[in-house]
């Protein structure tokens, strides 16, 4: 189904928002309806040459910018969102079918805060020195010259932003490739770049999937680094595409994430905490916490407790204030996520609750699921140990930190993690033992942008936020002065 109103947009290169010369398009829905509202240019390798060029072209006198100037273009870029905060809030929910109170609060607010912080972390950057008795060390950071900003659909702007943001502040230009399935806060944020005059070509962007647009820029000559946020298997062919050019390359994969609850915990603030880590956003964020490890003797009023606050989330509507919980990205993933409940079955799960699609009155075209909780499947299932990445946590209990810790660590992945405890120490000790890269004691997603943020094993490479960000979108140089 059409929309009657279909909003087109294109590639932003040099300064210009144009199509593909080719005139190909692919089409973006709304996950809530199914209805088509927006059409993008589906672009590929002579679109991204051309992105590539005009980032090269304005790398250097953007680069020769003081830090200063360039944290003033952040903040004003920063200043300009703001003012749209609540166009953001409602064009991000319409394209990901997340529910308006998350857009606002997190992608719209957040996104803002990218700009904001990075600008600030900017002016406070000192000279760095090393001095010798004879000698004086100094440390001069340099742009690396042109990225790759590549981006997933579930925090569209949340993390265009994250990239940006550090990338043009360190000097460097960029191209940036959002996902197919969210491309519109992208655009909008190249219409605040334009609106306020910064520099054509430090940022260009090109739409369209993986292999048409995505693999091209990544293997591109004139390409220095690639700062990829992903699924782990699309990490992996993004690694070998960048790898012999050695490029720079920073990866932020995939997630399978344990919250562990000890019988110490506040146990309410851990049902509705381990709640909001699990289905925020639909399950769709790659620090959600889907595999909930009980301890035994908590289990059965942990488990009564949890599945009653989850059968209480209100599913429906995105734009109504109300609303916990929206649609899936799209129906291919939906069936993906209900391959998993039949799977769990297979398995030897129980559903405690949800399991099924459901149908919100006049969103009867969307990809809709209910909240899932399943117990009973083993630790090292697969449903347990594989990236959903939807509505679906399964239960588990423990006897012990011991036996926690080892079914905390048994996935490949090792992005993030929760503890539940009411021993502050004995919570971060344990947490130390998680072979993860963050973890939250007795809260979730609680953000100092200043932390590092990444993972370990198959969650990728290296890490953003704060200097970590600034490390990676530039080159440290070293220029000792011999003293006679
Ligand atoms: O990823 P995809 P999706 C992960 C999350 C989940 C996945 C979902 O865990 O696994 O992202 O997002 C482009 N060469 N994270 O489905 O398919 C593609 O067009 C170059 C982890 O979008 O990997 C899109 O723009 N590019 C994260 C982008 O890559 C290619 C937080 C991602 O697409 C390409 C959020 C190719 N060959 C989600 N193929 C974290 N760890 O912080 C696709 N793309």
């Amino acid at each position: 189904m059409v929309d009657e109103r279909i909003l087109e947009i294109k590639n932003y290169i040099g300064g210009d928002f144009i199509d593909s010369p080719r005139g190909d398009f692919l089409g973006v829905f709304e996950p809530a309806t199914g209805r088509q509202f927006a059409s993008a240019p589906l672009s590929d390798a002579s679109d991204v040459d051309i992105a590539v060029e005009a980032a090269r072209t304005a790398q250097p006198s953007w680069g020769a910018l003081g830090i200063r100037e360039r944290a003033d273009w952040l903040e004003r870029i920063a200043d300009a969102l703001e003012e749209r905060h609540e166009e953001v809030a409602s064009l991000e929910s319409r394209d990901t079918g997340k529910p308006i109170s998350l857009a606002r609060s997190v992608d719209a607010t957040r996104s803002v805060s990218n700009f904001r912080f990075f600008a600030e972390m900017l002016r406070s950057q000192d000279q760095e020195v090393f001095e010798m008795a004879d000698a004086s060390n100094f440390v001069v950071n340099k742009p690396v010259g042109v990225g790759a900003l590549i981006t997933p659909w579930n925090l569209p702007l949340y993390l265009l932003s994250w990239k940006i943001a550090p990338a043009i502040g360190m000097g460097n230009s960029v191209v940036c490739k959002p996902s197919e399935l969210t491309p519109m806060t992208a655009d909008l944020l190249m219409r605040v770049f334009d609106e306020i005059g910064l520099p054509e070509g430090v940022v260009n962007l090109v739409h369209g999937d993986g292999i048409g647009a995505g693999s091209p820029l990544v293997s591109h000559p004139g390409v220095d680094f690639v700062s990829f946020t992903g699924g782990t298997s699309t990490g992996g062919k993004v690694a070998a595409s960048a790898a012999p050019s050695f490029k720079k390359l920073s990866l932020e994969l995939g997630g399978k994430n344990s919250s562990i609850v000890f019988s110490d915990c506040d146990m309410q603030s851990a049902v509705s905490g381990v709640a909001r880590a699990g289905f925020l956003n639909q399950g769709q964020v790659c620090l959600c916490g889907s595999r909930i490890l009980v301890e035994g003797s908590i289990y059965e009023e942990f488990r009564e407790r949890f599945v009653r606050h989850v059968e209480q989330m209100k599913v429906g509507d995105p734009s109504n204030e109300g609303t916990e919980l929206g649609a899936l990205i799209s129906q291919d993933h939906l069936e993906k996520v209900l391959g998993y409940v039949e799977l769990a079955k297979e398995e030897g799960g129980n559903i405690l609750t949800g399991g099924s699609r459901c149908s919100p009155d006049g969103f009867e075209g969307g990809n809709w699921m209910l909240p899932t909780v399943i117990e009973g499947v083993g630790a090292d299932s697969r449903c347990a140990t594989e990236e959903i990445f939807g509505p679906l946590v399964t239960l588990h209990s423990f006897e012990s930190e011991e036996e926690a810790l080892g079914i905390a660590n048994n996935t490949r992945y090792g992005l993030a993690g929760s503890v539940w405890t009411g021993d502050l120490e004995r919570g971060r000790s344990f947490s130390e033992k998680m072979e993860t890269g963050m973890v939250w004691v007795n809260s979730w997603l609680h953000r100092d942008l200043r932390a590092p943020f990444g993972g370990v094993k198959d969650s990728g490479v290296g890490r953003e936020g704060g200097r970590w960000s600034l490390g990676f979108f530039s080159e440290a140089m070293n220029v000792c002065v011999k003293r006679d």
